[in-house]
Order: C-alpha cells, then sequence, then structure tokens
C-alpha cells in the first residue's frame, strides 16, 4: 500500500530498530514505549485491522503468534511475562491501519481498560 507507513516500515523505506524479520514479518521497537519492552509484530502483507482478515490468513495470524513467541525469549521476556494486544478501530485507538500486535512487558503491568 503506498500511503502506509508501516509497509514502509516493512520494506525498509522509513528506517526501524528491528527484532527480527523475515520474508512474511517483521518485528521492530515501539517508537513510543508504553513498558520496558514494547515491540511491534506485523505480517508484512498489508491487512488494515482485525476485521479485514479473510479465511486465508488463518495460517498468517497463527504464525504471527510463534513469532511473538520467539520475539519475547528474545527480549528476555519469555519467563516473567508479556502482553500481545491487537487495536481493531477507533475506540481501540488504533492509529495505525496496518494490522500489528503489541507486545509489552519488562514490568508488571496495568488494568487493560482504564
Ligand atoms: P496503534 O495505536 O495500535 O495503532 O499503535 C501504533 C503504534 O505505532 C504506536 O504505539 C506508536 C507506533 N508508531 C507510530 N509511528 C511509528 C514509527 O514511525 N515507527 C515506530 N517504530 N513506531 C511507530
Amino acid at each position: 500500500m503506498d500511503n502506509c507507513l508501516f509497509c514502509k516500515i516493512a520494506e525498509g523505506t522509513i528506517p526501524s530498530n528491528k527484532v527480527y524479520e523475515d520474508d512474511r514479518f517483521l518485528v521492530f521497537h515501539d517508537i513510543e514505549p508504553a513498558a520496558p519492552t514494547h515491540v511491534l509484530i506485523i505480517p508484512k502483507k498489508h491487512i488494515p485491522t482485525m476485521n479485514d482478515l479473510a479465511a486465508e490468513d488463518a495460517g498468517l495470524i497463527g504464525e504471527l503468534h510463534l513469532v511473538a513467541r520467539e520475539a519475547a525469549k528474545k527480549l528476555g521476556v519469555a519467563e516473567s511475562g508479556y502482553r500481545l494486544i491487537n487495536n481493531c478501530g477507533p475506540d481501540s485507538g488504533q492509529a495505525v491501519y496496518h494490522i500489528h500486535y503489541h507486545l509489552l512487558g519488562g514490568a508488571k503491568l496495568g488494568a487493560l481498560v482504564q
């Protein structure tokens, strides 16, 4: 997608602090960390939101969880614990319309809804 920030990060035209990359996924540090460990996990395929997932994306999203698991290990939060969050749509506060999952950890995390 021409005007998508995370597509540009996935292509490398906008730089990011990468944790992991392969042909289908990228994990990179969030520019506005909300926890000591805060990375974003994206599929390189442009899917705007959770609502736009198709049945054919089931494998991709399953695999994304395995990428998240490995990122948590690499970042040293697998045992202490972490949270994986997807924001979908306006009420969730989704700001970037390229599906992504926040992996947060490195501290005792607060309540989900404030
Ligand atoms: P969300 O609200 O779920 O759409 O989260 C978007 C996140 O993306 C937010 O935590 C800040 C992060 N972000 C926005 N722009 C950039 C950027 O240019 N680089 C990086 N690394 N993160 C960004």
